[in-house]
């Protein structure tokens, strides 16, 4: 008995318990990793939630990471215990473009499908891309947003995430390249802010903000943690109508702010559709069904067929779907969806 019981155990160490939970399908024994940037994102949360469930369906098991402050260093240390654990695929939500090439290299020399999502490495450092939207609407949305929120002039700035993030600075540059265009000739972009994805951070650096511009009319907040910091601050002093909020939000921690009108809309997609898409690139990945060349096709189960095209960075890239609206008259229809 004692020997049956040690052997059960021992299985379950080397499968994850998947032969026993889900029974025999390509998955079954396969572990796949997702290290998001930081702890304490909402965002982050629901992307991996939503990658769980995706290679759960699929018979899979997975390993959720993140480190506690968003930098590369910690997100290179973790990759590195991952190799070691012989994960059979590794999803990289990057801090930093190519600071993690050599890790990365070292996972993919291991064999594991190494692929990011939501923010990019190097095209080099990955097999593919799953990019939640088209980075170039997202800059020009925003931007166009922008415009409309402040009457057609005036000065506006940007709260990103880190410095270093690539999903925001390529976001941040299709910006810039949209606001050099005649249209938005009396739109003055004063100043590029990072709250690093922390709150305390977003609040004082909105704060600041405040402070050295005086006739600020709009903040662009293309972050999630960043754009709810900022609409807390304008609630919080009363600025609400003279500096308005708005970027990439969850309608979950946005409503309120929608509803109070410091932000009078957003936008942003569905992050557990994002995390799920990229369950089934892992799986894809791993089974040999796609390489991460473009063209190749696959199905990612409740949402249908997906094509791999050409990114702008010269990789290739998955692409979930356009941005969503988030204003007054849809805002509580989504409050408790994510
Ligand atoms: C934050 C993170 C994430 C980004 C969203 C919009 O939660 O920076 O990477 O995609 O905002």
């Amino acid at each position: 008995m004692k020997r049956v019981v040690a052997i059960a155990l021992a299985l379950t160490v080397v499968f994850g318990g998947v032969l026993f939970a889900g029974g025999r399908s390509a998955e079954s024994g396969k572990v796949h990793a997702f290290v998001f940037k930081s702890t304490g994102n909402p965002y982050g949360e629901r992307q991996m939630s939503g990658f769980e469930t995706g290679i759960k369906e699929q018979g899979g098991t997975v390993i959720l990471r993140a480190p506690d402050l968003p930098t590369a260093e910690a997100q290179i240390q973790m990759v590195d215990q991952l190799i070691a654990q012989k994960v059979a695929s590794l999803c990289i939500v990057g801090n930093d473009f190519d600071a993690l090439q050599p890790v990365l290299t070292k996972a993919k020399d291991a064999g594991i499908k190494v692929y990011s999502l939501d923010s990019s490495v190097n095209p080099a450092s990955r097999l593919t891309h799953v990019n939640q939207a088209d980075s170039e609407k997202i800059g020009q949305t925003l931007v166009e947003a922008a415009f409309d929120q402040a009457g057609g002039s005036g000065e506006i700035a940007i709260l990103s995430a880190t410095s270093q993030a690539s999903n925001q600075n390529l976001w941040i540059d299709y910006m810039q390249k949209e606001l050099a265009k005649p249209k938005y000739s009396s739109l003055n972009l004063v100043k590029i802010a990072y709250g690093d994805d922390l709150r305390d951070k977003s609040v004082s650096e909105t704060e600041s903000l405040l402070l050295s511009y005086p006739n600020l009319k709009v903040i662009i907040a293309p972050t999630t943690v960043g754009i709810a910091a900022a609409a807390k601050v304008i609630t919080d002093r009363g600025l609400i109508g003279k500096v308005k909020i708005t970027g990439l939000g969850l309608p979950s921690e946005m409503a309120e702010y929608i509803t109070n009108g410091s932000c009078p809309y957003m936008y942003l997609w569905n992050p557990i559709d994002v995390g799920y898409l990229g369950s089934y690139v892992a799986t894809g990945l791993t089974t040999g069904k796609i390489t991460g060349k473009e063209g190749e096709k696959f199905t990612a189960g409740r949402l249908g067929e997906y094509t791999i095209t050409k990114a702008p960075d010269g990789g290739t890239e998955v692409l979930l779907g356009p941005p969503f609206k988030f204003e007054p008259s849809n805002i509580n229809d989504w409050k408790s969806v994510y």
